[in-house]
């Protein structure tokens, strides 16, 4: 064992140390990532609006889940009080604890942006995942207002596949004005839903739905004129893996002339059992695994099977600059999973 690789397995001891510690004050035992939309362009109409964003996975090459929207886009009550945003200047997602719990880690923030509606249209609105999403959550904020200045509002899910269990809250709190500073008025955040029926005046937090979703749809009552905005995104949990990229070397010196491949390791534990990887969604930097050549060993010797996928180098997506290249893909449960390593790219004289 060379020194590098025995302060590596100091440093790994140490990193698990630390991680069984946080294991034990936290109820989550799997660490994870939240990711919000990156909402990009909205357009309203009065036949109902139209929005795109990404949900992004790879935040190395930028590349993520397609998510688009069909309905109610409310940009603006006036020039001076715009509500939909996709130019990342949405002050409204806080203050944090609305919208973070043991589970959700981070929440939406200003670069996610928000779109607003109020229930003008009388018909559904509809969030459509490229691939379906393993219980995806919806932040809303302001749901309804304050009691007394008009009725509380009523949002009406439905989803592909169906709603079978009841709609969960899984973070509630006060929020952010616009101008982002805090607080409104309603202090204890969304209600708890009833199936899938939620109400409130002034609501804010988080609704998580049980499932693989694809795309899900709301109505808003009242759907009329005068009813209340809010505004809402979509976000998911990303699970985080262990990679090795190039293992048994270090630094991962990729040539991105080379015309062979990359091996990269994903590190199997007691919370990963890498056969249920589902190998033809794995993607390293951009590009699919290659069919052959997959080879499942115990790469780090802690007892725990590893997985090694190859990845053609002249189809990775990565430019001179780049130190990172990261692994996504998905569990067979439809669970989304991401794991990053340093790379350094060998310099090419032209
Ligand atoms: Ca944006
Ligand atoms: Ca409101
Ligand atoms: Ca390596
Ligand atoms: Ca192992």
């Amino acid at each position: 064992m060379n020194i590098n690789v025995s302060n590596k397995l100091g440093k790994n001891l140490r990193t698990l140390s630390c991680l069984f510690i946080t294991l034990a004050l936290t109820s989550s035992p799997i660490f994870a990532q939240t990711e919000w939309v990156d909402w990009s362009t909205a357009i309203s109409s009065s036949e109902g609006g139209h929005a795109e964003g990404v949900l992004e996975i790879d935040k190395v090459i930028h590349q993520g889940i397609d998510i688009t929207y069909d309905g109610e886009v409310l940009l603006s009550e006036s020039p001076d009080y715009v509500l939909t945003t996709t130019n990342g200047a949405s002050k409204i997602w806080g203050p944090p604890q609305s919208f973070v719990s043991n589970e959700i880690n981070i929440g939406p923030n200003e670069q996610n942006d928000a779109i607003f509606l109020k229930g003008v249209l009388p018909g559904e609105n509809k969030i459509t995942f490229k691939k379906p999403l393993l219980n995806p959550y919806i932040a809303i904020y302001s749901l309804g207002t304050y009691p007394g200045v008009t009725a509380p509002v009523t949002l009406t899910f439905f989803s592909t596949p169906s709603i079978t269990s009841p709609l969960k809250v899984v973070a509630k709190g006060p929020a952010n004005r616009l101008d982002g500073t805090c607080c409104q008025y309603n202090s204890h955040g969304l209600q708890d839903p009833i199936g899938n029926i939620i109400t409130d005046d002034e609501g804010n937090g988080v609704v998580k739905f049980l499932g693989r979703i694809s795309d899900i749809s709301f109505t808003v009552d009242p759907s009329w004129d005068a009813g209340e905005s809010f505004a809402f995104t979509v976000g998911v949990n990303i699970r985080d893996v262990s990679i090795d990229i190039k293992p048994g070397s270090d630094p991962n010196a990729i040539n991105l002339k080379n015309m062979g491949n990359v091996p990269v390791a994903i590190m199997g534990s007691s919370e990963l059992d890498v056969a249920t990887i589902n190998q033809d969604t794995v993607n390293f930097a951009g590009t699919p695994k290659k069919s052959i050549r997959n080879v499942t060993s115990d790469v780090n010797g802690d007892g725990f099977p590893d997985i090694i996928l190859h990845f053609l180098t002249q189809k990775l997506q990565l430019s001179q600059t780049d130190t990172k290249a990261c692994i996504s893909g998905e569990l067979q449960s439809g669970e989304l999973f991401q794991g990053c390593d340093t790379v350094k790219i060998v310099k090419i004289n032209k």
